[in-house]
C-alpha cells in the first residue's frame, strides 16, 4: 500500500513550478508507482492564464477549492470551474486554464501516467512526450 501526505511531495523533485510561477503541481502518484495512471494536486495561482496541451494524455481534472475558469481553443466556450466542477479532457482538448480571484486547487488523475520527466516549453505546453 502507498500511503502519502502532501507535505512529504513538498519541495522534491515530485513538486514542479510552472515557468512562469502560474502553477505549482505535487505528483502524488507517477508512472513508477505502477497504478497505471499518475495522480495530481496542482494549484493554479489567481489571476493566471496557461496554454495546456497534453497531446499524448487523457487528463480528468476536479476542483476542490478556488475557483477559476477553463476555455476550450477550438471553439473559445468558457467553463466557469469552483469547488465540485470536475473537466476531462476526453479529446486531448487544447486549452487556456485561469485562476479566478483566489488560488484553485484541482486533483488531477492521468491515463497513461506521467513520468515526472515531462518537460514545458516556454507556453506551459507539453509537448509531445515520450514516456520513459
Ligand atoms: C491542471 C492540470 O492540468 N494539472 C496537471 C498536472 C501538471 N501539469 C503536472 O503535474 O505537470
Amino acid at each position: 500500500m502507498i500511503v502519502r501526505h502532501i507535505d512529504e511531495i513538498r519541495g522534491t523533485q515530485r513538486e514542479v513550478q510552472a515557468p512562469r510561477n502560474q502553477w505549482v503541481s505535487r505528483r502524488m502518484l507517477l508512472k513508477n508507482d505502477n497504478m497505471g495512471f499518475s495522480f495530481h494536486e496542482t494549484i493554479i495561482r489567481a489571476g493566471t492564464k496557461t496554454h495546456i496541451h497534453y497531446r499524448n494524455h487523457l487528463e480528468a481534472v476536479y476542483c476542490v477549492a478556488g475557483n477559476g475558469r477553463i476555455e476550450e481553443i477550438k471553439n473559445g466556450t468558457v467553463h466557469e470551474i469552483r469547488d465540485g466542477v470536475m473537466y476531462a479532457l476526453n479529446e486531448h482538448d487544447e486549452h487556456f486554464l485561469y485562476g479566478g480571484s483566489e488560488d484553485m486547487r484541482l486533483i488531477c488523475v492521468f491515463n497513461p501516467p506521467l513520468t515526472g520527466k515531462e518537460v514545458h516549453d516556454e507556453n506551459g505546453v507539453y509537448p509531445l512526450v515520450t514516456d520513459g
